[in-house]
């Protein structure tokens, strides 16, 4: 089933005659509503009716997450806070958070895209689905959940954790679908295990997987101890949140939704454009976002783009699988970490020494992260025989964690020059995941 015919299986010539009309409107409309977007235009001597076919993309500067660092927190928003009806916010790479402000237009876009997403993997009127996506500041659990009463689908809105409480509702509900990410997805599996569901006594037929990098091993794992087909869903706050492109029944990579937001693949060291087919960096631009429209964004995402008819009927474009990042955002339990996050902690706490290290594990398929953090010397020898002192650092280096990480880590106090140090470049993450 194709949710939106006309959009989904558009001719070549059609969507690309759409397209760049509408990233002329978009420019025209980020030129006069986002100072950072004209000044950077301007400094290319460039006005928008420069910008009238999408092949003039490439004139177009790139925007990266430092630039929505240096515009904290609505500097490149567009559209007036009286028309902002959603407001979600993702990691940034230090202190502040990205926020991503959306107007109801927005909402309807990101809808009708999830509702194309939905359609693809099967999933009707006649279906219970479970959005165990997180539904705090996340795009993932919202935005899943709109989609699915959009198709008229019953929604049942879990979120993460209780997952006894979800796994109990999955049998006796007869929930038909889950949105989650992969690993949750098995963790799920082994909760149910352990409390005596078995797959015969569950009704799974869907899960829509995606926030973080998985692959074909895991999809085989999932789909056999929950008895469902395994789809991938992918998107970023910065364009939209989920959906920005989906799996078909064929499995043959993930359509884009295109019509909303234009990729392009680009060398991420030299930043030219490759042509389709070759692997690089994925760059979005947004063609009808109104809130926080982004000019040819770099996702830091590497993958490749696939064109050419599906068997399934849709013309989109698909992209494959993502490979990996052209920078050190690590995804842990669905959430995006950066290391420079957990220094911007570790400088502001005077009794711990600028010295860092992020163990990340997976442990019985949940993600594990461990801070290991340097006392200072001084701090180390004077403060330390008071009782309750290193408890004390500890809990308080865990609490300022979690509230910049939005997970929470169980922090290890180290001896001043424990912590080992490098010869060239200094290595601060440990990542013992093996993603089978
Ligand atoms: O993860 C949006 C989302 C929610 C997508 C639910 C799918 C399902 P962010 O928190 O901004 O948004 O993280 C975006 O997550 O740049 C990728 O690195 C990674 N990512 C998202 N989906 C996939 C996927 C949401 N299917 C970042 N496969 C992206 C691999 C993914 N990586």
């Amino acid at each position: 089933m194709i949710w939106n015919q006309n959009k989904e299986c558009m001719s070549r010539d059609e969507m690309s005659a759409l397209q760049g009309k509408r990233l002329h409107k978009v420019v025209e409309y980020v030129y006069h509503n986002v100072p950072f977007y004209r000044k950077k235009l301007q400094e290319r001597d460039l006005i928008p009716d420069d910008i009238q076919t999408i092949e003039d993309i490439t004139k177009l500067p790139y925007t990266t997450k430092k630039d929505l660092r240096d515009n904290y927190p609505t500097g490149l928003q567009a559209a007036p806070m009286s028309q902002i009806i959603r407001v979600h916010a993702s990691s940034g790479t230090t202190g502040n958070p990205t926020i991503v402000g959306y107007t109801r237009k927005d909402i309807a876009i990101w809808t009708e895209c999830m509702s194309r997403s939905l359609t693809a993997f099967g999933i009707g009127r006649n279906d219970i689905m479970s959005v165990a996506y997180g539904y705090g500041l996340f795009t993932g659990g919202l935005g899943a959940h709109n989609g699915v009463e959009n198709v008229g689908a019953a929604v049942v809105p879990a979120s993460t954790g209780n997952t006894e409480k979800h796994a109990k509702l999955l049998r006796d509900l007869g929930i038909t679908g889950i949105a989650c990410t992969p690993s949750y997805a098995l963790y799920l599996a082994e909760t149910m295990e352990k409390m005596g569901i078995t797959k015969d006594q569950i009704k799974l037929r869907v899960g829509a997987f995606g926030a973080e990098p998985w692959t074909e091993n895991m999809r085989k794992e999932i789909q056999d101890r929950l008895g469902l087909k395994g789809y991938n869903i992918y998107g970023l706050s910065e364009v939209m949140g989920p959906s920005v492109s989906y799996e078909c029944q064929c499995q043959n990579g993930s359509h884009i939704c295109e019509d909303h937001f234009f990729p392009e693949i680009i060398n991420p060291v030299t930043l030219e454009p490759l042509p389709r087919g070759q692997k690089g960096e994925l760059v979005f631009t947004t063609l009808t976002k109104e809130g926080m429209p982004v000019l040819r964004y770099r996702t830091r995402d590497i993958t490749s783009l696939m064109e050419g008819e599906c068997n399934c009927g849709r013309t989109a474009v698909r992209m494959t699988a993502i490979e990996g990042r052209s920078d050190d955002m690590l995804i842990i339990r669905g959430i995006n970490v950066f290391p420079s996050q957990v220094e911007a902690v570790v400088l502001a706490i005077p009794e711990i020494a600028p010295r860092y290290m992020l163990i990340i594990d997976r442990v019985n398929n949940l993600d594990t992260l461990t801070v290991q953090v340097e006392v200072r010397p001084d701090y180390f020898t004077s403060d330390f025989d008071t009782p309750g002192a290193v408890e004390n650092l500890r809990k308080k280096v865990e609490f300022k964690l979690r509230s910049v990480l939005s997970i929470g880590a169980k922090v290890e106090l180290k001896a001043p020059g424990s912590i080992e140090r490098s010869q060239g470049k200094s290595v601060r993450v440990l990542d013992k995941r093996v993603l089978k």
